[in-house]
């Protein structure tokens, strides 16, 4: 659970009432007020007068999302407050805090799954329209590149997939990973503050602790068309590393252990969203050429260092020297040439 800090009743003017449509559902209305609000309380004469209904209303309606999972304060003289969020994925508050990020799109939430790039694929298989979102508490073979597995320990982190449909030309999404990449760790450092949190080419999202989050993206192709894209991303956000074999604990990281503190895994879910969805868009209207190699520098966790770079049976040596406008790596040998790597493996030389 994200604990709140407790707070005196703050007035709920607009703008944050007028955000929210008294027309909608009245207990997505009403956690909706409950968030724009939090920490502080809402008074349940204000969600009355909104929803045109009594007071006992408004109370039934805080007692539903009760036993929906959500932990709600009540004082007689302020109102109600959330006063905590769960770490287990909660579908109205995660809608409720897509709502309040300005972007949405459709979400299936399941406690677990064999992997949330899988149950999109299958989705998507099944004639459903991209983009959506699948969210779980817990992966059974949640997977990472080249048949490695991705550990998935039950709540408290980040396991999502969004799907699409694009049906356009490969080029456009040559840089989709690396894209997102930027967009996922500008949004986490300003989020969190952790202003450690940097790319690692290709798909990695580290701090100098350890590999915080790692991403995933397969699609299928046709003609040199991409038909169907599915954007994973797993992000260890509170779940204890020592819930991790020791192995992995030893190379991995998350936020609560960056930060020192929890947060609140439904407002990261649906940011998380928004600048997958936001990114996506983005690259399809041909935006991000111009900004990838400059936004990829500032973010670069490998610029100028030693790397071993492996794929297949060859190694290399070199320093690495950021990408290039296609999303390669650009590599420095020591004959001075460099080199630029499409696909491979990065590590760090000792
Ligand atoms: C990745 O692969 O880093 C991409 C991982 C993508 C996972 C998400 S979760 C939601 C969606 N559904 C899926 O089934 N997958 C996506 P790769 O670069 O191959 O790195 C895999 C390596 O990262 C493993 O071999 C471990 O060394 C390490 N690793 C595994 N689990 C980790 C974790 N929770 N935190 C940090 N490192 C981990």
């Amino acid at each position: 659970m994200s604990k709140y800090p407790s707070g005196k009743r703050k007035s709920i003017k607009s703008p944050v009432a007028k955000r929210v449509k008294a027309s909608e559902n009245p207990s997505s209305y009403v956690l909706r007020m409950l968030l724009a609000s939090s920490p502080y309380y809402v008074s349940g004469s204000l969600l009355a007068q909104k929803l045109k209904m009594s007071r006992v209303g408004v109370w039934s309606r805080i007692n539903k999302l009760r036993r929906q999972g959500l932990s709600i304060d009540a004082s007689q003289n302020r109102g109600y407050r959330l006063a905590a969020e769960p770490d287990l994925l909660n579908q109205p508050l995660l809608e409720a805090w897509m709502r309040e990020s300005g972007k949405t799109c459709k979400v299936f939430v399941h406690d677990e799954v064999d992997s949330t790039n899988s149950f999109a694929e299958r989705l998507l298989a099944n004639g459903e329209k991209g983009p959506f979102a699948v969210l779980a508490n817990s992966q059974k073979e949640g997977r990472g590149r080249l048949g490695r597995s991705w550990h998935s320990p039950r709540g408290g982190n980040l396991y999502l997939s969004v799907g699409f449909m694009p049906n356009v030309d490969i080029l456009k999404l040559r840089s989709f990973t690396l894209w997102q990449g930027i967009q996922i760790a500008t949004l986490l450092r300003s989020l969190t503050g952790i202003e450690g949190i940097s790319v690692k080419w290709p798909n990695d999202l580290v701090h100098d602790k350890g590999k915080v989050g790692g991403m995933l993206t397969e699609a299928s192709i046709d003609c040199e068309r991409v038909r169907s894209l599915v954007f994973g991303i797993g992000l260890n956000v509170n779940c204890p590393l020592k819930r991790f074999p020791s192995s992995l604990a030893k190379i991995s990281t998350s936020l609560e252990d960056l930060k020192g503190e929890s947060f609140r895994i439904h407002e990261i879910a649906a940011k998380v969203i928004k600048a997958t969805l936001t990114g996506y868009a983005a690259c399809l209207k041909g935006e991000t050429e111009k900004n990838l190699v400059g936004k990829w520098n500032e973010l670069d966790a490998l610029a100028d260092r030693r790397v071993v770079v492996s794929g297949g049976k060859k190694k290399m040596v070199g320093t690495a020297r950021g990408i290039d406008s296609s999303g390669a790596l650009q590599l420095k040998l020591k004959n001075g040439r460099t080199k630029a790597i499409q696909a491979g493996e990065v590590t760090l030389k000792e």
